[in-house]
């Protein structure tokens, strides 16, 4: 990060984490919060909190750790309804995850959008410097850097889209969409997570805005000329191997195993969003039962999922098809010394997570399109490299672009699922291990640190400022 040692590195996310609780709030608040500390900065966001409507909003700033800046602020309740559970969570969330079917469009929450893009630009500007460099977060955030330079920001200015980017025959559905996309080249470099994201933002730039597209990663149009590039995100894996590794981990792997006729587990853990392909993983699990009886009473099914965005519509939906479906499995197979499926409905700390990754003998991740998905990293990085467990991973989800050797899956396919965990618990042990050396090495060529100089040296590299 050469080009970076004379200036302050300015994140701007939805929310900001707590930098004094890293250890719960997982690699990516560590990754950031470890380059803010090394070079020095601000982090800007919103504080969780809803106020009264009453002019502009307070900035409230805390100096951490000597150089770094937690400057945040608090959202009305309007904002909170029509920015970030209207246009971010019901309309750029599931486009931008291919789920037209379960979008609303709003011509409020748009406008609420591009209002809170513009507060919090107007709050951050009066704290910039001159030779800063702004680093933006993901899909709540796309019209900031158009915000900021409507009030004169000349600085580097770099964004990061942590989901996917669909192709333009879904993304052309937005409404607003060619305004976005004006919107966001006025940000120096866009980062995606992998090759088909920035394939079909490239092909959106030239077959609908009249842009080019040059060799070097360079894109052209609306007169300015910005870098867009894949940045695949990784995880720190030295860092949760260990956390995998601990007596206390130790402890806990035993108790998933004792008093048990089980023999193997399988493991899922996602966040509660009908992108993960819940439903689909419950019933390629009912008919791995149905078809292989062998495993009643030797195979258990552990899926941790924590509530989130539970005041959207869809959100709820889920939660009861995953009730449902889960009451049925134990229901039909279940005995007094068996549970099938066990479906646990909360957040899990970090430890007791890499802990379970370890003890289980199969981790299941099968969104059915995925940003990145870092537990699938976190899976790998938590075996035993004695006795590795197997990975079964979605197509759709952007780590597939580079995890090949684990088994992988189409997620809409139940008896392909069903197979690839029969064939995850009886491979042997050469094979697993095998697979596992090979994918452990792949995180941690591109682990966090990767990620986020790689991204840093591409927007140091820039010419700060508007004009080209
Ligand atoms: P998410 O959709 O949240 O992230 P993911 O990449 O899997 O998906 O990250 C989830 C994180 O939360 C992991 O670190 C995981 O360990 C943790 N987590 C999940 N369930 C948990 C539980 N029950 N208890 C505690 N922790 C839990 C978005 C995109 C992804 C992209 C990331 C990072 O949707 O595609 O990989 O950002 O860019």
């Amino acid at each position: 990060m050469g080009g970076l040692c004379l200036s302050r590195l300015v994140i701007v996310s939805n929310r900001v984490a707590d930098l004094e609780k890293q250890a719960q709030s997982g690699g990516l608040a560590v990754a950031l919060g470890d380059a803010l500390r090394s070079i020095g900065g601000v982090w800007f966001g919103w504080d969780g909190n809803i106020v009264e409507e009453d002019g502009l909003p307070l900035v409230k700033t805390e100096t951490v750790q000597n150089n770094v800046t937690i400057a945040t602020i608090s959202m009305t309740e309007r904002d909170y309804q029509e920015y970030y559970l209207g246009f971010a969570n019901k309309v750029l969330w599931p486009v931008f995850h291919y789920r037209l079917d379960l979008s609303q469009f709003e011509p409020a929450y748009f406008e609420g959008y591009k209002r809170v893009n513009r507060t919090f630009a107007t709050a951050l500007a009066p704290l910039l410097r001159p030779d800063d460099v702004v680093w933006a977060h993901d899909y709540h955030l796309t019209s900031f850097a158009y915000e900021l330079r409507a009030l004169g920001a000349k600085q580097r200015l770099g964004f990061f889209l942590h989901i996917p980017f669909p192709p333009p025959e879904l993304f052309q559905a937005i409404p607003s969409h060619d305004w976005l996309i004006k919107a966001l080249f006025q940000f120096d470099v866009v980062g995606f997570q992998t090759s088909n994201d920035v394939n079909n933002f490239r092909r959106f730039v030239t077959e609908l805005a009249q842009g080019r597209v040059h060799g070097d990663g360079r894109v052209e149009a609306f007169g300015r000329t910005i870098v867009a590039a894949t940045f695949p995100i990784g995880i720190d894996v030295e860092e949760f191997a260990a956390t995998a590794q601990t007596s206390a981990a130790a402890s806990q792997i035993e108790r998933l195993n004792r008093r048990t006729v089980v023999r193997s587990h399988i493991i899922g853990v996602d966040r509660l969003d009908y992108t993960k392909g819940l439903p689909e993983r419950f019933k390629a699990y009912r008919k791995l039962l149905e078809t292989h009886p062998e495993h009643w009473k030797a195979v258990t099914f552990m899926q941790i999922a924590p509530p989130t965005r539970i005041e959207v519509e869809a959100y709820a939906n889920i939660r009861v098809e995953l009730e449902g479906l889960s009451g049925a499995i134990n229901g039909e197979f279940g005995d007094f010394d068996w549970t099938p499926l066990r479906y646990i409905h909360r957040s899990v700390p970090r430890n007791t997570l890499a802990a379970l990754f370890r003890g289980c003998e199969v981790g299941l991740v099968t969104p059915l399109r995925d940003g990145m998905n870092l537990v699938a990293k976190e899976y790998i990085a938590a075996q035993d490299e004695k006795g590795p467990g197997v990975l079964v991973l979605s197509k759709f989800a952007g780590a597939a672009e580079e995890l090949e050797e684990a088994l992988i899956v189409n997620p809409y396919d139940l008896d392909e699922m069903a197979t690839a965990m029969q064939t995850a618990l009886q491979m042997p042990l050469g094979e697993r291990q095998e697979r596992h050396s090979a994918l452990l090495k792949r995180i941690k060529r591109h682990d966090v640190r990767y990620w986020r100089e790689s991204f840093l040296d591409v927007l140091a590299a820039r010419t700060p400022g508007p004009a080209e």
